[in-house]
Order: structure tokens, then C-alpha cells, then sequence
């Protein structure tokens, strides 16, 4: 018994309390059968009625050999998986064992508004020491999660996986299913994070450029070093928070030995694949596996093969592998390139496959400082363009059209404004694309079933805005504290664009009602719950407001979040004055 089988079997039982990671059962390696990861037994089950109970505490878990103090459900992290059939009604009761308020939001899920999970906005939290039973119809299909909105829970452990299966069935078939959840953990106390962030926002990047590099013209021309100064950031801010404090973790386990899930050769294997970071975006590959793309954001889309694909905080895609007889490597590369999440799929516990080195790191370019370009510039966007030259260029034919920003009038709590922006659906983000792999990009995403499509009735724009120098991040400028609403009309069509000003991705999340992403697709308009929008990108979406009530549309870095990019929709029927409460605030 190697060491890796050693503590998964002891853990699991519960005889190496402290001196384990523990595991849920859902991520442990399945032999044989079943072909499907242990879902959370339902404490009762009434027909269509499904009843879990949940239990938050406090426990001390070991990450990488270090034991830390995490939030638990049901004892582990990630907690246990909740699984469903399209049509069942949900009962979810949560005992708090906490010393403090918890909440637990059900992450993509379409249900009544008291249900959301989000303390301040739509229920008044679950105090500590108390149950809260949420009850909700199921009403579609697809991989989701569910995860704490009350202070920084999330950061410390608790969320866990939620799965529907489809009232007719997917439309596709597979052997054997796995559920892999990224997330990333921290020893430091998420506050103290915070307020590193907030004295040196750089606090974590360690890979930053010297300024004496810059000055000696290394990196980057004069204009180049003009522009960045007057944007505040550096070439390598692509995370607030990094692998110099960050654990990254696969089914909760850090990258050596790493989770292992098992197969038998020739099967069809469905990864469900959810990422539950604070802070961290993920490039994922399996070396050696195409991988074919049939969900995202828990909606079927036409299957689409890469070889990598990027996941924003809080997405997930569903990807389709046939492995052969060998051990392979699942391998989840942070964007920034400061670490990784690591797995093996093999037929045996005792195969290991090679891991890959962590790829060089991108650097920030031209482009994403919303820099007006022209010609070769252009043709080399997705690339690094720090250092190159950006003058007498042409067009590359199909670049979306650069819309000019205009004055920044979003006041001191946005560092600047770009002077272009522009659709970036079609590119693969930062760091990728350029090695030959072929990487998913939203323009990819067609859904399955047709949608119908409506002009809309009425359009908004917002702005994604922060100023990295003071570590704030808002919207048109300000905190949800200074601008709380989004006022919306029941039955509205709206079309939502949003343009991000700054140089990070911001993975934007709306709560309670599905986005559709105008991503050229047509009537095969993909749904999604969460969109990245790239750094001086314009992004627009079409809403069909149809849920009434407050939901929480924000940013899902949790530490943006809690500074403020936050705003609450407020879906009213026409004409309905907007409460008091919501003014005041
Ligand atoms: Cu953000």
C-alpha cells in the first residue's frame, strides 16, 4: 500500500483523524463499480422530495502535510456532493455550528428569491448556532456548485459540488463520471489577505518586474513604460493573490500526490469540472487527452474538442475524455503561473504520469491596457506585447471593431480609463494560444437548443472599474456602499454590456437568472451564469428578467467582492417605486 492509498483508506474511515487529508467520498477513486461518484445519501426521500442536511463547523484539516483551520460541510473540503434530478423539490436544511453567521448560496440555480442564500440582499443569513431549511423546485439540469456568502467562508473551505441530471437524460453517453473541483487555500487568515492587498497590492507578486528593468528599457520601449505607470500596474499583475500564499487544490488535495481518480481502459469518462476559487483562474489540460467540451455553465452546448481551456472563479465546464491504458496527468495551471492543481486519472492507484512545469509567465498586453493599435499590434493579439513596437500597422481582418472609451468620468476609485475597447469572445485570454494548443474561446460555446431571441427593451452599460494602486475595485466607479442598485422591470428584455476598464479579469456573476452571451452564435445563444470579461474588453449579454426580487450580481474574486464590486438587481414589476431600504443603505 503506497502512501497515497495509505491515508486516502485510512482517512476515509475516519482512523487518522489529524494526520489526514479527509476526503469525501464523492472524490475518492471509484473501481468498478459504481461509475458514478457517492452523492450525499438524501436523509429522506418522499416521492420528488429530496431532504439533505448540512452541517458547517470548524475543523482542522491537513493541506500538503500542513494542517490549517478550514470551514467544513459535513465535516470535509469540498463538501459533500448534492445531486438531484430535474423536476425534484430540494429541501436543504443547514445547521450552523459556527460562532458566527453562514449562508450558503446555491451557485447558477433558478429559484424563489428567499432561497438565494445571500445574507444582506435576499435572507437574513443563518445565525450561529441555528438551522435554516431552504426549499426549491429543481428546474433544470446541469452541473452547479453551492458556496457560503457570508465574509470570507468561501476562501477557508466552504463549498461543494451540486448535480442535476437532465429529466430526459444527457445527450451523450459516458462510462464513468468524475466531479473535479478547483479551489485554492490559505494559511494566512483571509482578512489579513485582504489587508496586505489593500497596503501593497502587489503583496503577492513576486514575480513583479524591477523597476530599475524597466528603466534600463529590458522589458519594454518608452511608451510602454509611460502607459504602465500611468495605469498603476505592472506587466505581471495578472492575480491579486498568488502560489506565494495560495495552496492550490484539486477535490481538496494539494498537488503532491494530488486527487486520483480511477477507470477501466476503453471507458468514456465525464469530468464535471467546478471552479471554487477565491482568487484563482485555472488553465486545464490533461497531457495526451483531447478534451470535448458538452456543458458549460451547466447548459449543453455543441461538443467542441480542445486540448486546454481556461476556468473563471465560479465556472464550470463538463468535458468528455476516452483515456487509454495509461496514467495521464490532470493538470490545472494558475493563470498567473505561480502554481498548479494536479490529479491523476490512471487504471491503477499505483501509476503516475509526468507532470508538466509550470508554463513561463504571460505577461499584461497592449491590448489588455485598451492601448489604440493598429495593424501588426493587432494581428498579434493574445500575445505578449510588452516591449513590442506598436507603430505603422493595418488591421487584421476580423478583429472586432475598437470602441472608443472616452473621458474617464468614473472619478478617483478608477485608476484610468482605456482608450479602446473591444470584443474579446474569440481570444483564448492571457498566456494561452500561442503554443499550438488548440484552447476554448467563448466564440466556440453554441448551445444545444435553440433559443428564442428578443430585441431588447432597454440596454445598460457598466463599467468594471478599480484603481490597483489602493487595491479598490467598483462599478462606474463606485462601491456598492456608495450605488447599491441595478433597478430592473419584470418581463424586460435587457441587454447588458459591460466594459471592463482595468487590467484583471473580472469573472462576473448574476444571480437568480441566466445571461445570455451575444457571442455571434444566433438563436444557439449560449446561457451562462458566470462570464470573464478580459481586461478592456466590452462585453454584452441579453437577460430575460423574469425572477422577481434582489439578486446579488458582482465579481466573483472574492476580495473584489467584499470591496465593493457588488450591485444588487432589483427585479420590481413596472412602476413599482423602489423600497426604501434599498435607497438608504
Ligand atoms: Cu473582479
Amino acid at each position: 500500500m503506497n502512501r497515497r492509498t495509505f491515508i486516502r483508506s485510512f482517512s476515509a474511515l475516519g482512523l487518522l483523524a489529524g494526520a489526514g487529508p479527509l476526503i469525501p467520498a464523492w472524490a475518492r477513486p471509484l473501481s468498478g463499480i459504481p461509475v458514478r461518484p457517492p452523492a450525499l445519501s438524501p436523509t429522506r426521500r418522499t416521492g420528488r422530495l429530496v431532504e439533505y442536511d448540512l452541517t458547517i463547523d470548524h475543523m482542522r484539516l491537513e493541506f500538503g502535510g500542513r494542517m490549517g483551520k478550514a470551514v467544513t460541510i459535513n465535516g470535509t473540503v469540498p463538501g459533500p456532493l448534492l445531486r438531484f434530478t430535474e423536476g425534484d423539490e430540494a429541501v436543504l436544511r443547514v445547521h450552523n455550528r459556527l460562532d458566527e453567521d453562514t449562508s450558503i448560496h446555491w451557485h447558477g440555480i433558478l429559484l424563489p428569491n428567499g432561497m438565494d442564500g445571500v445574507p444582506g440582499v435576499n435572507f437574513p443569513g443563518i445565525k450561529a448556532r441555528s438551522t435554516f431549511e431552504y426549499h426549491y423546485p429543481i428546474k433544470q439540469y446541469g452541473t452547479y456548485w453551492y458556496h457560503s456568502h457570508s465574509a470570507f467562508q468561501e476562501q477557508l473551505g466552504h463549498y461543494g459540488p451540486l448535480v442535476i441530471d437532465p429529466a430526459g437524460g444527457d445527450p451523450y453517453a459516458f462510462d464513468r463520471e468524475y466531479v473535479v473541483v478547483l479551489s485554492d487555500w490559505t494559511f494566512e487568515n483571509p482578512s489579513d489577505v485582504l489587508d496586505n492587498l489593500k497596503n501593497r497590492p502587489n503583496y503577492y507578486n513576486f514575480q513583479r518586474q524591477t523597476l530599475t528593468g524597466l528603466l534600463k528599457g529590458e522589458d519594454m520601449n518608452l511608451r510602454d513604460r509611460l502607459s504602465w505607470d500611468r495605469m498603476r500596474m505592472d506587466a505581471t499583475d495578472i492575480s491579486d493573490v498568488t502560489g506565494a500564499t495560495y495552496t492550490y487544490l484539486m477535490n481538496g488535495q494539494a498537488p503532491d500526490p494530488g486527487w486520483f481518480g480511477q477507470f477501466q481502459p476503453g471507458e468514456r469518462i465525464l469530468v464535471r469540472f467546478i471552479n471554487a476559487s477565491a482568487g484563482t483562474f485555472y488553465d486545464v489540460r490533461i497531457p495526451g487527452l483531447p478534451l470535448t467540451i458538452v456543458q458549460a455553465s451547466g447548459q449543453h452546448v455543441e461538443p467542441v474538442t480542445v486540448d486546454e481551456f481556461r476556468i473563471g472563479i465560479a465556472e464550470t465546464f463538463d468535458v468528455i475524455v476516452e483515456p487509454k491504458d495509461k496514467a495521464y496527468t490532470v493538470f490545472a495551471e494558475s493563470m498567473d503561473r505561480s502554481g498548479y492543481a494536479r490529479g491523476t486519472l490512471a487504471p491503477r492507484e499505483s501509476m503516475t504520469a509526468p507532470v508538466p512545469g509550470l508554463r513561463e509567465r504571460p505577461l499584461l498586453s497592449m491590448m489588455d491596457m485598451g492601448m489604440q493599435m493598429t495593424g501588426a499590434t493587432a494581428a498579434m493579439q493574445g500575445h505578449d506585447m510588452a516591449g513590442h513596437n506598436m507603430d505603422d500597422q493595418e488591421a487584421m481582418p476580423g478583429t472586432p471593431e475598437p470602441i472608443p472609451h472616452g473621458a474617464n468620468n468614473h472619478g478617483p476609485a478608477n485608476a484610468m480609463a482605456p482608450d479602446v475597447t473591444r470584443s474579446r469572445l474569440h481570444e483564448p485570454g492571457i498566456g494561452l494560444g500561442n503554443d499550438g494548443r488548440r484552447v476554448l474561446v467563448y466564440t466556440d460555446l453554441r448551445a444545444l437548443r435553440a433559443e428564442t431571441i428578443r430585441a431588447p427593451d432597454r440596454e445598460i452599460e457598466l463599467h468594471l472599474t478599480g484603481n490597483m494602486e489602493r487595491y479598490m475595485w467598483s462599478i462606474d466607479g463606485k462601491t456598492y456602499a456608495e450605488e447599491p442598485l441595478i433597478p430592473m422591470t419584470l418581463g424586460e428584455q435587457l441587454r447588458l454590456t459591460m466594459v471592463n476598464d482595468t487590467m484583471m479579469s473580472h469573472p462576473m456573476h448574476l444571480h437568480g437568472m441566466w445571461m445570455k452571451l451575444e457571442n455571434g452564435q444566433g438563436e444557439r445563444i449560449p446561457r451562462v451564469h458566470t462570464v470573464v470579461v478580459k481586461p478592456a474588453e466590452r462585453v454584452s449579454l441579453l437577460i430575460d428578467v423574469d425572477a422577481l426580487g434582489p439578486w446579488a450580481f458582482h465579481c466573483h474574486v472574492l476580495y473584489h467582492m467584499e470591496l465593493g464590486m457588488f450591485r444588487v438587481a432589483l427585479v420590481q414589476p413596472a412602476g413599482a417605486t423602489i423600497p426604501a431600504e434599498f435607497n438608504s443603505r
